[in-house]
């Protein structure tokens, strides 16, 4: 295209833009001082005091997104997930109720920085050109929010945003972030073949308490699950699902329900406090629990799961036993890939995990199904499982889900016509309402939960028979604080560093000297530090190993 060409083609694209309507409401939101903010793993996330303009600003992006999508709904999420209470985030969800498409990425942060009028509008106009939006499509924005304090003021931020640029707002309220994606995805299938389920959190409710009840019909209780719910969204959340599942189909004991006490929110308890501290939530021994109950929590947002269990007294603090996301992925592809093998369908399933998975559990999966591994963040995770007919994927954090392609879906809809015999049409059957209990959009604490408890049920199984699937490599995680996290690049799913110079070689010479050893270091997308993570054969390897690579990361980069 010629240069004036491509100019008028963008003087055109970019009259519609409501500049003085942007920069007036703009003006009640400015962006502080000295803060530099960054699209991380999951979105845009600090603490809660500087995020005012920054969700304006998610805001205008929002409207934008919505038109590039030929005015599909798409959703924002208020959260911070199991990060502390005085944080807050905002999360973008696309139209089929995935996360923001990553090219947008680099945009929200350009956007979250511009520090004058006339840099805002520059950066709004760029993401108009570059992605060739038609300003004259109508937007529409779902958005919802945690329990954090915070959230409410932040949603009015957001909404001066969506506001500025004529959008019809959808708001959700007070929503875990996987029903915010469930209500994204129904909105925009509904009145389709495709139709995802009824776009409201009651439809949520019913969609996957129906899918469960059928699921679990005639297989005998367990004893019940204490759940932790991070005293965040979940709380309710779960309060509310069990009015669509009776006490016997899912017998459950719900703690750590306080959303409305100040600082409680993530702490001492919840997936995350229980995930990397390895240990139970504090106080939980005396919240009248025993040995071998089975016991799960959620984070703050509820799109973390997490198991566990003592396999002594639970005042003692070597009975504990952690059934993370790892052994959730192991479990649930087990039994799918034994219900696919059953109903006689040609469809593959495969694993999709991180660095972060523990060696024993890829081991584990790889001896039945082949196994993915991707850079940290669900977004690339949830994609590298769409390569797979059914594609499960599970951060060892307690991330994760099953998705079913298309074509998956139709294979088991079609061979319930004529099933090779009738254990073939049971998994059929189960295989069919799985699809429908899952939250295929996100990674969801409550259907997660309700996908373990129906498999567990379904085998007969205690904690201690899951959990003896494979015995996890002792492993720790840490966190460096550096001057300058984003000296340290990575390739190969994150496994190995590629700057600041040296630092590798001189890992790997000190993974070298422990046995069955592995370890790597990343820079966090959520939280100002470095992550060291080690793994070794011998319990009493682990601390060195740990301590020596961080050691080597605050050597190379100058602690703070
Ligand atoms: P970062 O801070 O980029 O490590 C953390 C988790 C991710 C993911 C995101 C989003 C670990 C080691 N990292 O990311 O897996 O869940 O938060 O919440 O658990
Ligand atoms: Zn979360």
């Amino acid at each position: 295209m010629l240069m004036q060409d491509s100019i008028d083609l963008a003087l055109k694209m970019t009259t519609g833009l409501p500049t003085k309507l942007i920069l007036k409401a703009s003006a009640a939101h400015p962006k502080p001082e000295g803060v530099t903010f960054s699209y991380g793993t999951a979105g845009l996330r600090t603490k809660a005091a500087v995020l005012d303009s920054v969700c304006f600003r998610m805001g205008l992006i929002g409207a934008l997104r919505s038109k590039r999508l030929q005015g599909k709904v798409v959703g924002l999420m208020v959260t911070a997930s199991h990060n502390p209470e005085e944080d807050n985030g905002i999360k973008a969800v696309d139209s089929r109720g995935e996360m923001l498409e990553a090219a947008w990425e680099p945009f929200c942060t350009q956007l979250a920085n511009a520090s004058t009028d006339d840099e805002l509008i520059s950066v709004l106009e760029s993401i108009i050109i570059t992605f060739k939006i038609d300003l004259s499509i109508p937007a529409t924005v779902v958005y919802g929010h945690d329990t954090r304090p915070s959230s409410p003021h932040l949603v009015k931020a957001l909404v001066d945003g969506l506001v500025a640029f004529g959008t019809q707002l959808i708001d959700a309220g007070l929503k875990t972030t996987p029903q915010l994606h469930y209500l994204v995805k129904a909105h925009n299938t509904k009145g389709t073949p495709e139709a995802y389920g009824e776009p409201s959190e009651e439809g949520y409710y019913k969609k996957i308490s129906q899918a469960y009840l059928k699921l679990v019909a005639g297989k005998p209780s367990l004893s019940p699950l204490v759940v932790d719910c991070a005293n965040g969204v979940g709380a309710p959340a779960l309060l509310a699902i069990t009015k669509y599942i009776a006490a016997d189909a899912l017998p459950v004991r719900i703690l750590r329900t306080s959303t409305g006490v100040q600082g409680a929110l993530n702490n001492g308890c919840g997936a995350d406090f229980v995930k990397t501290n390895q240990r139970l939530p504090i106080g939980l021994e005396k919240d009248g629990i025993e040995a071998g109950d089975r016991l799960c929590a959620f984070d703050g947002d509820a799109d973390r799961l997490i198991y566990f269990y003592c396999n002594g007294p639970p005042s003692t603090k070597s009975s504990f036993r952690l059934l993370d996301g790892d052994k959730i992925a192991s479990l649930a592809t087990d039994y799918i890939s034994e219900l696919v093998k059953k109903a006689d369908i040609d469809i593959k399933v495969g694993c999709v995990q991180t660095a972060y998975a523990n060696g024993s559990s890829t081991k584990y999966l790889k001896q039945r199904v082949p196994v993915t591994c991707t850079p940290t963040g669900v977004k690339y995770l949830h994609h590298a499982a769409e390569a797979y007919d059914i594609g499960v994927y599970f951060e060892a954090n307690g991330h994760g889900t099953v998705l079913f392609s298309p074509e998956a879906v139709r294979t088991i809809k079609a061979a319930q016509a004529s099933p090779s015999s009738p254990a073939a049409q049971d998994a059929l059957e189960q295989l069919e309402q799985l699809t429908e209990l899952i939250n295929q959009t996100v990674g969801d604490a409550i259907s997660d939960m309700l996908l373990v408890e129906f498999i567990l049920r379904a085998r007969q199984w205690g904690p201690e028979e899951w959990d003896g699937a494979y015995e996890d490599l002792p492993n720790k995680l840490l966190k460096v604080n550096v001057k300058d996290r984003s000296a340290f690049k990575t390739t190969d799913a994150e496994r190995r560093l590629t700057s600041p110079a040296g630092l590798q070689e001189k890992i790997d010479e000190l993974v070298g000297k422990y046995k069955g050893a592995r370890s790597f270091v990343r820079p966090s997308g959520t939280e100002d530090c470095v992550r060291v993570y080690a793994e070794t054969a011998l319990a009493s390897d682990l601390d060195s190993l740990a301590n020596g690579v961080a050691k080597l990361v605050q050597e190379s980069s100058g602690s703070t």
